[in-house]
C-alpha cells in the first residue's frame, strides 16, 4: 500500500510529500556557474557565493537516492555551434569572453566542455536524468514534461542555481503545469544575498504563489538515511 504523504514544515504550511510522486530536481550545479573562469564569473559575480549549496545539497541525494526518488540534473549551455543560443543572449553584457569563447574551463556554456559539466561532488549516476537544456527554465525548450508525465511525478523538490535565474524560472514554469514545487532555501544559491532572500519569500508569499519553502534539514527528517537504507 502506497505510504500516506509525510508533513514536511515549510513555508507557508506543510508541504504534503509524497516520495513515489515526487522527483528531485538539481538545476545547474555546473562549473560553469560554481568555479572561477566559467560563464558566472564572465558576468562578473563572485562565484563563491555559491559553493555553500554544495554540501547541503550533497546530503539531499544521497537520501533522495536511498529513498528512490526519480533525480533530474538539468545543465545550461548550448550545442558547440551555438545553433540553440539566441543572438540576444549571446550579445548580452558585451563580455569579453562571451558564450562560445574559449575560457579557462573550455568554450563557455557549451555542452561537451569541462565548464558545462556538473561538479564531482553532485556528479549523476547511471539511472539520473540529465537535461541539457539552452534556456533559464527546465521546461523551455526540453522533455522535461513528458518524462515527469511519464514518471506519474507530481511533485518537484527543487534546488541549485541561481535562486532569482534558472531556479525561478523553473519553479514558474513547473506551476503553470500543475506541478507542486518545494524550493530547499539552503540548497539553493544566489550570487546575490538580497535576492537569494527575495527569491524565497516570492515564492512560499501569497499562500504559496509559486510553492513552498523548506531547510533541507527539514526534508532530510522525513527521508531515509542513506546508511539506514544499506
Ligand atoms: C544564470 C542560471 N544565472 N543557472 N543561469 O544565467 O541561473
Amino acid at each position: 500500500m502506497r505510504p500516506e504523504p509525510a508533513a514536511i514544515p515549510a513555508a507557508p504550511y506543510p508541504f504534503a510529500l509524497d516520495l513515489a510522486a515526487t522527483a528531485l530536481v538539481i538545476i545547474d550545479m555546473q562549473r560553469d556557474f560554481l568555479l572561477p573562469g566559467g560563464f558566472g564569473a564572465m558576468l562578473g559575480n563572485d562565484v563563491t557565493m555559491l559553493a555553500r549549496v554544495i554540501e547541503p545539497l550533497a546530503a539531499v541525494l544521497a537520501a533522495a537516492r536511498a529513498a528512490g526518488m526519480m533525480v533530474i540534473h538539468t545543465r545550461e549551455g548550448h550545442r558547440p555551434d551555438l545553433s540553440d543560443c539566441p543572438a540576444s543572449k549571446l550579445a548580452r553584457g558585451h563580455l569579453d569572453t562571451p558564450i562560445g569563447a574559449e575560457g579557462p574551463n573550455g568554450r563557455v556554456l557549451v555542452r561537451g566542455e569541462p565548464g558545462h559539466g556538473i561538479v564531482e561532488e553532485l556528479a549523476p549516476i547511471a539511472g539520473e536524468v540529465v537535461l541539457d537544456k539552452p534556456g533559464k527554465g527546465a521546461f523551455y525548450a526540453t522533455d522535461l514534461e513528458l518524462l515527469l508525465h511519464n514518471a506519474q511525478i507530481s511533485s518537484l523538490v527543487v534546488t541549485g542555481v541561481t535562486t532569482e535565474v534558472c531556479v525561478h524560472t523553473t519553479v514558474r514554469e513547473a506551476n503553470d503545469r500543475g506541478f507542486e514545487c518545494l524550493v530547499l532555501s539552503d540548497c539553493v544559491g544566489s550570487y546575490f544575498p538580497e535576492f537569494q532572500e527575495v527569491g524565497l519569500r516570492m515564492i512560499a508569499a501569497q499562500g504559496g504563489i509559486f510553492g513552498w519553502v523548506a531547510s533541507s534539514q527539514d526534508l532530510l527528517a522525513h527521508l531515509p538515511t542513506p546508511a539506514a537504507v544499506d
